[in-house]
């Protein structure tokens, strides 16, 4: 028997493992694939979103069973492209695979057929978003709609005890009320890169972003010091979007010449930076190395021909934004934060900064 799988990833790889286990299966094909599976299937330099292009390799090479792995095909109709052509695959029609494209078709397919299930809302207006809230009781679960394809979800405590620790206007300013300002002055289609670790944590758990590949963080633990470089590819990108780099002021040191690379080509990314005066928070004063001292990034930024913006009231914080997003340069804004704030997360490992 002649298999074909469609799809690049671990959970294809894993179908071609046991696929390649059954004797009656002689050979497989991967459309794309992953060099992984190389061990199990020859690749084929097919896109899983390539309907036709799959269905008319099928016929070609006489395959006897599609198995398709990831969603978005599904949904787009290639099962039904082969069995039109009376091809055998294993894997949903597009109607049934809808309940894996959009969240909101799912509940209401739950609810219509009375399988047990949360109360849930879907809204496309923020405001009726939130008078939803209102009526229910924390913990929350945000979902987007659209193809699951492992987006995830957001699981909200609680709303107003969020909203109420992004709102103190302690100085020096709380990370938390600088990664407020920043989401609430953001557009919805803005990308946002974020670096270093306490304001890392703090921003991911607390501005989102709406627009796919809009976000670029530079991971768990690592990568750090990316955060500046990966603006300016963003704003090169796309340059009618907001591009803000939000960093921590030890992982902007790393790269903060790129502020000379943003001059010299005119990008004009902001940066803005939780000035904390070291690495990591330190609320017990212990960490060795730690301090970093209180630089005058905003100098730094002006002697290169940036516009530089220095901040410790936190009121002061949006009218600071505003004036780096209309300078028609690159901008920075220092803003004096919290030596004590550490941000708590889900443990990844026992490796700790
Ligand atoms: C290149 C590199 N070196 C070291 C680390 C370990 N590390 C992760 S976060 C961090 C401190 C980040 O400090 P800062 O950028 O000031 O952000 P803050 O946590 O203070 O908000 C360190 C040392 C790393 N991830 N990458
Ligand atoms: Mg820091």
């Amino acid at each position: 028997m002649r298999v074909l799988v469609v799809g690049a990833g671990a959970r294809e790889h894993a179908l071609c493992s046991s696929l390649a286990r059954n004797p009656v299966v002689d050979r497989i094909y991967a459309a794309p694939g992953n060099a992984g599976m190389r061990e199990y299937a020859t690749l084929e330099h097919l896109s899983v979103g390539d309907i036709p292009g799959i269905a008319e390799f099928c016929e070609r090479e006489s395959i006897d069973l599609t198995v398709v792995g990831p969603e978005m095909p599904l949904v787009a109709g290639l099962a039904d492209e082969l069995l039109d052509r009376g091809l055998p695959v294993f894997g949903p029609t597009r109607d049934a695979a809808m309940i894996e494209g959009s969240k909101t078709w799912a509940r209401e397919l739950c609810q219509r057929h009375g399988i047990p299930g949360p109360l849930f809302g879907a809204f496309t207006e923020p405001s009726e978003a939130l008078a939803f809230l209102d009526r229910l009781q924390a913990p929350y679960v945000v979902k987007a709609d659209g193809l699951a394809a492992g987006k995830g979800v957001t699981i909200a405590e609680s709303r107003a005890e969020a909203e109420k620790a992004m709102s103190t206007d302690q100085q020096p300013v709380h990370p938390l009320r600088l990664c407020k300002e920043v989401r609430d002055f953001l557009d919805r289609d803005a990308i946002l890169v974020v670096d270093g670790q306490e304001i890392l944590n703090y921003g991911r758990q607390s501005i989102p972003t709406f627009v796919p590949r809009h976000r670029l963080n530079s991971g768990v633990f690592g990568t750090m010091g990316i955060g500046l470089p990966f603006g300016v590819g963003a704003k090169v990108a796309k340059p009618d979007n907001q591009v803000l780099v939000l960093h921590g002021d030890g992982s902007f040191g790393l790269n903060a010449m790129e502020l000379d690379t943003c001059v010299r080509f005119n990008i004009p990314v902001v940066t803005v930076v939780s000035l904390n005066g070291g690495w990591t928070a330190d609320p017990n004063r212990e960490k060795t190395g730690r301090e970093l001292g209180y630089t005058k990034f905003h100098k730094m930024a002006e002697a290169l021909g940036c516009h530089g913006e220095y901040v410790e009231d936190p009121a002061q914080i949006r009218p600071a934004l505003e004036r780096a997003f209309k300078a028609d340069a690159p901008a920075l804004v220092n803003v004096l934060t919290d030596w004590r704030a550490r941000a708590t997360t889900a443990a990844f490992s026992v490796y700790s900064t």
